[in-house]
């Protein structure tokens, strides 16, 4: 039941015209910014500075007039400094590992709650699950919201949910060959170690029973999609979340057209930035994610830089759906690097990778300082085959070197980037059972040594 009705179709508010929506939006947006101005010192004395106050936004486009939040201001309000409700109306709290060693921390009221799971149970019904649908999670419970932010909207549509969490590959294996799920939910680099260990055990992915994935919280590369739907003959689609906006289910791609997350627009007003100006950049082109939340109690939030790079189309979707989509994320501003003044992504990286049959989509970039610049080396694996072909496994071996060569040129000509490639044998980069590690950033350590 999704606010009082079962899902059988799309939700009303996934094809509402572009008038409607925004009516709508705008409605939510009122109610939000007095509740921050009113509840939140932070919000107050920030609109305060910028001259503007939540009475002057009169269409949902003057919320370019207010400033920007950053995950820095959660921080500086760590635990509660942001929460917009009174503590005894909270009744989840959730957060994600900061690289300071605290969390930003979020909370939720029960109607947060509650439309959350709303749209996470619209998420999987996009996704293609239904009412009835056995769903596997394997998204880590706890303080992620991954787990618990899946789990609600799977109950909540009515799937019978098995919340496996994240690890534990063998008895991810036996519940997925025993329970028989239709849904997967996961990482899509665990995803993919699910898949080669089922392989490793002589066991076919493509026989299970799985049909749908719904795959996010990391950034993947299309090709990354196409080598997961052949390895389980599933179709594999994206979802999008953030914490600091609520969770998974900010935005969804359809199993129909595969074209883009529809973002749900009744709870979230998306913006895209250019990074350096932070003025707007025009539909279709990449910027950084900025989100407003419209319906948030608890911790509401205005104007909040994601930090994820994609672009935004309005247009209608093949599935009949006519909410704003975002593309896939390209990758995060952090994780972007600029190897001879050209910038680049991991995912843009990993494409190149996946193009070639003699890899595997197990890799890292490692990041050095050379002098003033930065260099980048790839460390890669093989695959089995090219690796058993090798006269003793020697990654010396002219063929190997070829290999480097062949690599390097691809990288050059598609991510126009240079890097140093090492190949590595099967099974040596670390595996994830959550969001993969692509990016070890060793050029600090090295600068301060
Ligand atoms: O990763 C929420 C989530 C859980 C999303 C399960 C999807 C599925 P955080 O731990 O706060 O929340 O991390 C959020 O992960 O800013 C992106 O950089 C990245 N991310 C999330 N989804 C995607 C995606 C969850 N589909 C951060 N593609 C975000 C690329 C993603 N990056």
């Amino acid at each position: 039941m999704i606010g009082g009705r079962t899902l059988t179709t799309y939700a009303e508010e996934e094809v509402f015209s572009k008038d409607k929506m925004q009516q709508l939006q705008l409605e939510r947006l009122k109610k939000t910014l007095a509740r921050v101005e009113k509840n939140v010192p932070f919000y107050r004395e920030a609109f305060d500075r910028s001259g503007v106050s939540s009475s002057e936004v009169h269409t949902t486009e003057d919320i370019s007039r207010l400033p920007f939040t950053k995950k820095q201001d959660l921080r500086d309000n760590y635990p509660f400094g942001l929460v917009a409700a009174p503590m005894d109306e909270v009744v989840r709290i959730h957060g994600s590992s900061g690289t300071s060693g605290k969390p930003t921390v979020v909370a939720y009221t029960e109607n947060d709650v509650s439309h959350w799971a709303d749209m996470v149970a619209r998420a999987i019904y996009i996704a293609g699950g239904r009412k009835g649908d056995l769903l596997h999670n394997a998204y880590g419970y706890g303080l992620f919201t991954g787990g618990l932010g899946l789990h609600n909207g799977s109950e909540r549509l009515g799937c019978a949910t098995v919340p496996v969490s994240g690890g534990n590959t063998e008895r991810q294996i036996t519940l997925i060959q025993d329970f028989m799920p239709r849904v997967i939910c996961s990482t899509p680099s665990y995803l993919m170690n699910i898949g080669e260990t089922m392989i490793k055990k002589g066991l076919d992915p493509r026989a299970t029973s799985l049909a749908y994935g719904i795959l996010g919280a990391e950034p993947w590369s299309e090709e990354m999609r196409r080598s997961i739907e052949e390895m389980f003959g599933i179709k594999a689609m994206d979802i999008y979340g953030l914490s600091e906006v609520m969770g998974p289910g900010i935005a969804m791609e359809c199993h129909e057209a595969q074209d883009g997350l529809h973002i749900a627009e009744d709870h979230f007003l998306a913006e895209v930035i250019d990074p350096e100006t932070l003025e707007p950049v025009p539909d279709g082109e990449d910027g950084e994610l900025v989100f407003s939340s419209l319906t948030k109690e608890a911790f509401p939030v205005i104007r909040y830089r994601t930090g994820d790079i994609a672009s935004l189309t309005r247009e209608k979707c093949s599935c009949g759906r006519t909410t704003a989509r975002m593309s896939r994320v390209k990758g995060r501003i952090d994780d972007m690097f600029i190897i001879r003044g050209v910038n680049v992504f991991p995912s843009e990286v990993e494409r190149s990778i996946l193009q070639m049959d003699e890899l595997v989509c197990h890799y890292q970039i490692h990041l050095k300082k050379k002098g003033s610049m930065d260099h980048a080396e790839l460390h890669v694996e093989v695959c089995e085959p090219f690796f058993q072909a090798l006269p003793d496994g020697d990654l010396t071996d002219p063929v190997a070197q070829e290999l480097v060569k062949k690599i390097q040129y691809v990288l050059k000509t598609q991510a126009l980037v240079s890097m140093d490639v090492y190949l590595k044998p099967p099974n040596a980069i670390p595996r994830s059972e959550g969001k993969a590690k692509r990016i070890v950033d060793q050029r600090t350590a090295e600068a301060v040594k």
